[in-house]
């Protein structure tokens, strides 16, 4: 029998099970497969020549693998030809057992780190340190920034690396535009108005006499046509001024007949701003006067006349 297997691959069995059926000891072929093991009958090893699973691997070889050469998750393997072993490392280890660190940081192709993260080698991996703004195992990730809705007053966030911005709606102001813009800051308001701050915008409360968006317009009292008797009308914040003698709206009437103004006994007659002379005869006059009339006029005036019939 050319394939002598040792322990524990070579088992003999079934000699008192089948007693004078099975006298001779059946030698078994252990066959070390990557996954699984693979038991089958010495006798028939060669045909596991042609296993296309397992091509070249001869059953007389000792496993190598039995005393956990590979450090802690390798895969070991029985070399087929020289029955060494061989260990397929995991991630981050390299070396015959995979015992030695694989200095990730040091690999000449990159620094597996994005966006200028830093390098750090540790046993078995690395990580990674991200600059401000990046994140994820390789800092390969923008981190969103806006995600924690920073901006208020229904502003729109935008994200940046490392930060964010935020577009304030018209009338906030700030990193936040947690800030209500005091519109009334620049005293927008005239002649005395008072300014009250709205959102983008202010409103001003004029005194009276006044009006307008930011109380610039005097309001004409005298629009109304005031004064009387033809006085003339000065307009003032909220009032106005009546150019006459006395009287608010000149609703006196001045006297000027006081003074005597009518020559040779004429009679004065007041009028609104003037007055009429009513003339003897034979001055001349703006007035006819019937005799009775003339006559107490004149009596009134200590004076007499006849008037010449027509
Ligand atoms: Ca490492
Ligand atoms: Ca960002
Ligand atoms: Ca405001």
């Amino acid at each position: 029998m050319p394939h002598k297997t040792p322990t524990p691959h070579h088992q003999q069995q079934g000699s008192e099970q089948h007693g004078q059926e099975q006298e001779q000891p059946v030698t078994w072929c252990h066959i070390k497969g990557r996954h699984r093991d693979t038991v089958i009958p010495a006798a028939k090893c060669p045909e596991a020549l042609w296993n296309p699973g397992r091509p070249g691997l001869l059953c007389h070889l000792d496993d190598a693998c039995i005393s956990n050469p590979c450090h802690k998750g390798a895969l070991c393997d029985t070399n087929p030809l020289n029955g060494q072993y061989i260990c397929t490392c995991p991630q981050g280890y390299k070396g015959a057992d995979c015992t030695e660190d694989v200095d990730e940081c040091a690999m000449a192709n990159s620094n597996p780190c994005e966006h200028a993260g830093k390098c750090v080698n540790t046993d078995g991996s690395f990580h990674c340190e991200c600059l401000k703004g990046y994140g994820g195992p390789r800092c390969e990730m923008d981190i969103n920034e806006c995600h924690s809705d920073p901006c208020q007053n229904d502003a729109t966030c935008l994200d940046k690396i490392g930060g964010f911005t935020c577009l304030c709606m018209p009338g906030f102001k700030g990193v936040h535009c947690e800030l209500e813009i005091n519109e009334c800051q620049s005293n927008p308001c005239v002649n005395n108005g008072q300014c009250v701050d709205k959102v983008n915008r202010f409103q001003c409360l004029c005194p009276p006499g006044f009006t307008g968006p930011v109380c610039q317009i005097d309001i004409d009292d005298c629009s109304s046509t005031p004064c009387l008797n033809g006085a003339k009308c000065i307009d003032h914040p909220n009032g106005y001024e009546c150019q006459c003698a006395t009287g608010h709206n000149c609703q006196v009437n001045i006297d000027e007949c006081a003074s005597n103004p009518c020559l040779n006994q004429g009679t004065c007659f007041d009028d609104v701003s003037g007055y009429t002379c009513h003339c003897v005869l034979p001055y001349t006059g703006q007035w006819r006067l019937e005799e009775k009339e003339a006559t107490l006029l004149l009596q009134s005036v200590g004076l007499s006349f006849s008037i010449a019939e027509s």
